[in-house]
């Protein structure tokens, strides 16, 4: 069964080169016909892993491209652009069809679900670190973990065990959105302020009370849609993840220094549009949401 590949970006060439390389069949899905091209002169994709840099030269083609149905799709694109990018594949995904949702946050899996009525539609969670350090060059950057589920129940798909014989340390997650809402009031309570501060998230430290306030109204937003564990346990480990990546600049805080959209609209526009729906008050989130977009106006970013 053929892994369709759509969004060669970091994670989509992290997943694709791994795959690859435990003899697993991959296809790379790209953009256009610019973008193949490109692909080809660069003779495939370069894999940066432990300093040693090795090439795999897979399978594209253009995503328009009338080629074979699909049966299993990772969509690993940025959640602003997984609607879109999920409508160019439609027409080729089969009925039953899998497809896995990379994206951070929360809001981008639910509507693309919502298009593909008669796909199983599998979100992601992970830990996992890569970035691009040239066109179809991904670097290996932190090891970490990935949980993936499914919203609407059913059981965890047989291939899960392919994807850790490749290597992709990966577990079957029975409540999905808690993980996800997890990972959602961690980034929501370091990465703007990391962004407004300008700063490391280890100096998140010296404002204690203003990270502590944003826990608490998350707690409430996570307590209100269920995830009790987690609205208990959301300050203790922002806590733990500030001084444990004390010296990394949030992913957030990147982005706005390379000049690239943000996922705000998935992360704190998301959050403080739940609260909305279910009443709540959340001043703090509020304030700092508009904080938010106001520096990205600056910056000549987009505010969603
Ligand atoms: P990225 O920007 O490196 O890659 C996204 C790729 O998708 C780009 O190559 C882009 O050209 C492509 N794309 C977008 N729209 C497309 C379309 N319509 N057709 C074809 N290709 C299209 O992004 P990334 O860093 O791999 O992140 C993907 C998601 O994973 C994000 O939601 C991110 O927050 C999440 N994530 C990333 C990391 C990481 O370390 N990079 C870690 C955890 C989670
Ligand atoms: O996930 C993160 C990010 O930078 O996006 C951290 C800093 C670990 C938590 O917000």
């Amino acid at each position: 069964m053929t892994w369709y590949i759509l969004g060669a970006g970091s994670l989509g060439c992290l997943w694709a080169t791994r795959l690859a390389r435990a003899g697993q069949p991959v296809q790379l899905l790209l953009r256009d016909r610019q973008r193949l091209n490109a692909y080809r002169e660069r003779g495939g994709i370069t894999l940066s892993e432990d300093g040693r840099d090795s090439l795999y030269p897979l399978v594209a083609e253009t995503v328009g491209h009338a080629g074979a149905p699909i049966q299993r799709l990772l969509l690993a694109c940025k959640a602003y652009d997984a609607e879109e990018a999920a409508a160019s594949v439609a027409a080729r995904l089969l009925p039953g069809a899998e497809i896995i949702l990379l994206q951070n946050g929360l809001g981008s899996q639910q509507a693309v679900a919502a298009h593909l009525p008669r796909a199983r539609c599998l979100y992601a969670s992970s830990t996992e670190g890569a970035f691009r350090d040239g066109d179809f060059r991904v670097v290996f950057a932190g090891r970490g973990h990935t949980w993936i589920g499914d919203e609407r129940q059913g059981p965890a798909p047989a291939w899960l065990a392919t994807l850790n014989d490749a290597g992709i340390p990966l577990d079957w997650s029975d409540d999905i959105l808690e993980r996800l809402w997890r990972k959602l009031g961690l980034n929501c309570a370091i990465n703007p302020l990391t962004v407004l501060y300008q700063c490391r998230n280890g100096e998140l430290a010296g404002h204690a009370e203003e990270v502590a306030g944003l826990c608490d109204e998350l707690g409430q937003l996570l307590h209100a849609r269920g995830h009790t564990d987690a609205a208990r346990e959301l300050q203790s480990e922002v806590e733990r993840v500030i001084a444990a990546t004390a010296k990394n600049y949030s992913s957030m805080y990147q982005d706005v220094a390379h000049g690239r959209r943000t996922e705000i609209a998935y992360l704190l526009g998301h959050a403080c549009a739940e609260g909305r729906r279910l009443g709540l008050g959340l001043p703090r989130l509020n304030a700092l949401h508009e904080r938010l977009r106001g520096l990205l106006r600056q910056r000549g970013l987009p505010e969603a």
